[in-house]
């Protein structure tokens, strides 16, 4: 116990860290750095599991850089696995964009990998495994990058969020394959079918307690969500001062859920999405999809021993995770329940609508279409793009510097989060209607039976997979690539 309660406080301190070393770590960026990848035991609510652990010689767990400088970073496998890190979100030249069989060999137990690349965007993106089942495992953290130019004081916290199983990553996929019946009941169905009304499905975390009833929307059931590790048991709780203000950076880095975010007492403004800057919206409700990004602003108050929970409730759940920003001064930290009342609904395309990116694209006529068309069939848990599945795919063509408009064409019951890799795109185009200045994003959420396009310019030569961010639905063929002509 001990033991346990070391590493609970170990990485408390880590986090804390995180947060605080901005300074330092600016300094410092363009040094080289070591990565380390370990295996630790943690408890989850009583249950004992273990995890993996990306962090620094010097405890910090994942990377802060400054935008501009290099990463220069030696990455130590020290699990008993191959693996291999990606950067996500990050444009960088393709042989360092960390895809086993595509753009590396994976890095075998005790052995080591170098990256090396230039820093060219500021925002909060995240590193992961890009090999099976291991993001199920937390083998990801996060990746900050600041802007040089930014004369914020506000306080970086990371919220990462992840969803646990007591199963092992291969039991949940096992099971799946041999297909669970309520994954295609008509009740399923007919849920995910149901046009929301915009303004209410914000909220409809609060409102819908018909959820309840009907069978579940994730193909998964977790016992419990984390945030950096932690559930609401004993949740993380970052010390923040009274008057000033705090930049939560949201990642979402759980296999296979959704969350509402909810800042609670504190008005939230949304400055960001996948480390893009957007134009601010305020609010106390926020959506994030499998792999994306949130960066929130939210100002404590002057109040000397303020607690603030910030929450995330998993769709079709009624579970929730998060952290408590507490002043100096606040001895008594409450407890939040893990379970509440209402069962959350599903995410939708309300949030999207709002978001206009503070740097779209320049307009410019399409040069070349790329249809992804989402198929899955969900007795056999076969999940396809174009009819084909990962890694028997015929990759798609581009040519280099070209506008690309990509239509992903969801024609499955379920939702998918679409991640391109090694380019950022616009959101152009919603079931039909067109987006103005849409997001730029890495990741985009695409709902059942509905069509979303985005724009992107080639302009970074390479093989790039474009997948489904749900681990399972990629771990069961949902990923193709994208090639540049020769
Ligand atoms: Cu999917």
């Amino acid at each position: 116990m001990i033991k346990l309660m070391k590493i609970f406080i170990g990485m408390s301190i880590s986090i804390f860290m995180l947060a605080n070393t901005y300074a330092a770590t600016k300094e410092n960026a363009n040094k080289s750095i070591e990565l380390v990848i370990t295996q630790k035991n943690i408890d989850v609510d009583g249950k004992k599991t273990w995890v993996y652990y990306v962090s620094q010689p010097n405890g910090t767990w994942g990377f802060e850089g400054v935008k501009g400088q290099y990463f220069d970073a030696t990455v130590k496998n020290e699990t008993t696995v191959p693996t291999v890190l990606h950067w996500h979100g990050l444009i960088v030249p393709n042989d360092q964009d960390g895809v086993p069989y595509v753009t590396q060999a994976p890095i075998p137990p005790g052995g080591t990998y170098h990256y090396h690349f230039k820093l060219l965007q500021a925002g909060t993106f995240w590193m992961h495994s890009h090999f099976g089942l291991q993001v199920q495992r937390y083998m990801s953290a996060p990746f900050i990058i600041h802007d040089p130019n930014d004369k914020s004081d506000a306080q970086d916290v990371v919220m990462m969020l992840a969803d646990y199983s007591p199963k092992t990553p291969d039991a949940i996929f096992a099971e799946l394959k041999k297909g669970m019946p309520m994954n295609t009941s008509a009740a399923t169905k007919q849920k995910m079918a149901m046009p929301m009304n915009d303004n209410k499905s914000m909220s409809s975390m609060q409102s819908d307690n018909s959820m309840a009833q009907k069978p579940d929307l994730n193909d998964v059931k977790y016992d419990a969500y984390l945030t950096n590790y932690q559930t609401l048991k004993n949740p993380p709780v970052i010390r923040v001062q009274p008057g000033k203000t705090v930049r939560l950076r949201i990642i979402n880095g759980a296999a296979m859920s959704g969350f509402f975010v909810n800042t609670g007492k504190l008005p939230g403004q949304l400055i960001a999405v996948d480390g893009n800057d957007i134009h601010p919206i305020n609010g106390t409700q926020f959506q994030i999809s499998e792999a994306q990004r949130l960066d929130i602003l939210v100002k404590i108050p002057e109040q000397k021993d303020g607690v603030y929970p910030i929450l995330a409730q998993g769709e079709g759940t009624n579970m929730q995770t998060g952290l408590i920003l507490a002043t100096p001064e606040a001895k008594t930290i409450p407890t939040y329940p893990e379970k509440v009342k209402n069962t959350a609904g599903s995410l939708d395309y309300s949030q999207e609508w709002q978001l206009k990116a503070l740097y779209p694209l320049t307009p410019k006529p399409v040069d070349e279409t790329l249809t992804l068309n989402l198929e899955g069939d969900m007795a056999k848990y076969e999940w396809k793009i174009n009819n084909q599945m990962w890694p028997h795919i015929t990759p798609l063509s581009v040519h280099n510097d070209r506008r690309v408009e990509m239509i992903i064409n969801n024609q499955t019951d379920m939702a998918h989060p679409i991640h391109l890799h090694g380019h950022t795109f616009e959101v152009t185009e919603i079931d039909g209607k067109p987006v103005t200045d849409g997001a730029m994003r890495d990741t985009v959420f695409v709902m059942p039976h509905s069509t979303v396009k985005v724009q992107f310019d080639s302009d970074n030569p390479g093989k790039w997979v474009v997948h489904c961010h749900m681990l399972y639905h990629q771990e069961a063929g949902m990923m193709t690539e994208i090639d540049y002509a020769k």
